[in-house]
């Protein structure tokens, strides 16, 4: 399974470098926890493409690390998850529509 996954993970990645590349202003304090070959993590990445943002990307099936980090301190496995850190503890942020509207808002309040 995590083969198959790897695979379409390796295809999608290739297909990603197809989209043109805009000028991106990097996020910071934001982790995305992810994976290549998953739609909801695709749906992310594209709307940070079409935002002109960057964050760090960490995908999980790369590093075990990041695996454990996303099961013990966000509390489950789930794919994609934003990590926002603060000052009162980190935030991890679930689902793929709230990560985009999160990211919508930091877009126009950095481009202020
Ligand atoms: N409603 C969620 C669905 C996310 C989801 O189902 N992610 C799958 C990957 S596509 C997942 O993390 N499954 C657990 C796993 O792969 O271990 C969203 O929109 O983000």
């Amino acid at each position: 399974m995590k083969s198959v996954r790897r695979a379409l993970g390796l295809g999608v990645s290739v297909l990603e470098t197809l989209v043109p590349r805009n000028r991106k202003r990097t996020l910071k304090g934001l982790s995305l926890y992810h994976y290549p070959a998953c739609p909801y993590c695709l749906r992310v990445r594209f709307a940070m493409h079409r935002l002109g943002v960057a964050v760090e990307c960490r995908d999980i099936d790369r590093r075990r690390r990041w695996r454990e980090q996303l099961e013990g301190e966000g509390g489950k496995v789930q794919v994609p998850c934003l990590r926002i850190a603060g000052g009162d503890g980190d935030v991890w942020l679930y689902e793929s529509a709230a990560i985009v509207d999160y990211l919508q808002a930091r877009a126009r309040e950095e481009g202020r």
